[in-house]
């Protein structure tokens, strides 16, 4: 449904025993609950956001380029049962950006219960590629994929253990924009997913088998092409037969399923490189304390990872979702060489260093420091071009690292570990998904990673003054446990 059309989003608890939540959109004359949103650039969102959870919340949208009062980054929540107004224009390329909650300590345990939704993106290049890829209808999908704890076919509620507030909660199942055991129909041609991971910390090496098909090798995957990522469209598309995908992050592909009949999405097995151990995170965020849990459990309790059943560690092999592929034959068109005008990426400004590390007291931090909520780490100058250098500690794991209100490109990676060089296709030891424009990037343990950054911000009212912004780890049991910067642009 259109951005533009929502007048009213209401943030519901709707279930206290699961602890499930929605976002539902309120037109006047109707209630859409879960809306995928849809606007071109240059549309405005002028809504109310109403708080009916018991807990505070805000809404981030994730990935748009937002004054600090419409960024919904936490500085400033909605109470239970208040609404606030929110208006902006979207400025940002076409792409999969999506809304959830960022009211600290509340993050994880809100958008596992539900609040995550997507907005698509569009315009003319945007078009201009799916005219050219001849997509049929209904081939053309935007999912969020997420892992939750399933037993039978219920919902476990959230309550991590000390251990998962650690490492990060882990489900069994994925939900693709909710829905358990997805399986969506495609006519044969050119099939364009554009894909959130909306895990809370599940790293994703996505692939496509055909079922059903004795493959040419053992183990072989179905080939699709990389066309985007966070920010938008690559200038051309690449050719792969994995990814990673980190939480937060996004890709946008296109598949060729002529001449198959069912193909699966699957997240295969990977060393996901958990290397800190022996601490554990005991203390829920300190701001939980006026306010229940969403379901009876207790958050951060002794216990290790897991505890009883429904739990596929990290990098475990994961069963994402199915397409059916029905109808008249088709043959593809091919792929467009240049796909955007996507820039190059400056390469030439000054650096800022950031060290990512473990500690088994307060465990992962940013620069050895704790969050803390009204503390400014850095300020940067309104169009300011930076180059950040970020090293995760060797005693580490993966975090994927987003920065709020502004794009980045990958200018290198040094340090990488196996599975991920592997996949290295470019100068740099840049992977397919750092050719583009990225919000959230995966930092492995023992790796740094160099991003070009430019600080830009439109010149109207709603950015006047000093804007607050954040940087953190999108392991979102590791954003409430404090792993999270704020800085400004003067
Ligand atoms: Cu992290």
């Amino acid at each position: 449904m259109p951005l533009g059309a929502v007048r009213r989003l209401v943030v519901e608890h709707v279930d206290p025993v699961l602890g499930r939540c929605r976002y539902v959109a309120d037109l006047g004359a109707r209630r859409i609950p879960n809306p995928v949103l849809v606007a071109r650039r240059g549309d405005r969102f002028d809504a109310v956001i109403e708080n009916r959870l018991p807990q505070p919340t805000t809404v981030h949208f994730h990935g748009l380029t937002l004054a600090e009062a419409q960024d919904g980054a936490g500085f400033d929540p909605i109470a239970p049962g208040e609404s606030k107004a929110f208006r902006f224009e979207v400025r940002n390329r076409a792409g999969l950006y999506w809304f959830h909650p960022h009211p600290h300590g509340f993050t994880a345990e809100q958008v596992h219960a539900g609040l995550a939704g997507l907005l698509v993106v569009t315009d003319s290049e945007d078009a201009a590629l799916d005219s050219s890829l001849a997509l049929a209808p209904g081939n053309r999908l935007a999912l969020a994929l997420a892992d939750a704890r399933v037993a039978g076919d219920t919902l476990r509620p959230y309550a991590p253990t000390e251990t998962d507030c650690l490492h990060g909660w882990f489900g069994n199942r994925a939900l693709v924009n909710g829905a358990l055991d997805a399986r969506m129909p495609v006519a044969p041609g050119w099939v364009r997913l554009q894909l959130l991971n909306a895990s809370n910390a599940r790293g994703l090496l996505l692939a496509f088998r055909e079922i059903g098909r004795v493959n040419e090798r053992d183990g072989a995957n179905v080939p699709f092409h990389l066309l985007g990522t966070d920010g938008g469209l690559l200038a051309a598309p690449a050719a792969v037969e994995r990814v990673f995908v980190y939480p937060a992050e996004r890709v946008d592909i296109a598949i060729d399923v002529s001449g198959r009949k069912e193909i699966a999405a699957v997240s295969l097995a990977f060393d996901p490189r958990h290397q800190a151990r022996g601490g554990h995170l005991a203390h829920p965020h300190p701001a939980r304390e006026h306010y229940p849990p969403l379901a009876a459990e207790k958050l951060c309790a002794p216990g290790s990872a897991g505890g009883a059943a429904g739990y596929l560690p990290d990098g475990a092999e994961l069963a994402l979702f199915t397409l059916r592929v029905a109808g008249a034959a088709w043959v593809a068109p091919p792929l467009p060489a240049r796909i955007s005008t996507l820039s190059d990426a400056v390469t030439d400004a000054p650096p800022r260093r950031m060290r990512l590390d473990f500690d088994e007291r307060t465990g992962f931090l940013i620069d050895q420091s704790p969050y803390r909520t009204d503390e400014i780490a850095f300020s940067v100058g309104r169009g300011a071009r930076e180059i950040w250098e970020i090293r995760n500690s060797p005693i580490s794991m993966p975090h994927p690292m987003h920065l709020h209100g502004f794009g980045f490109r990958v200018l290198r990676r040094q340090g990488t570990f196996g599975p991920a060089r592997g996949l290295a296709s470019e100068s740099g030891g840049r992977l397919p998904t750092d050719l583009g424009i990225k919000d959230t990037v995966v930092i492995w343990p023992n790796e740094t990673v160099w991003l070009a950054v430019e600080f830009a911000l439109p010149g109207d009212a709603a950015f006047h003054g000093r804007q607050r912004y954040m940087f953190h780890c999108h392991n979102l049991e590791h954003e409430d446990g404090m792993m999270m910067r704020n800085f400004a642009v003067e």
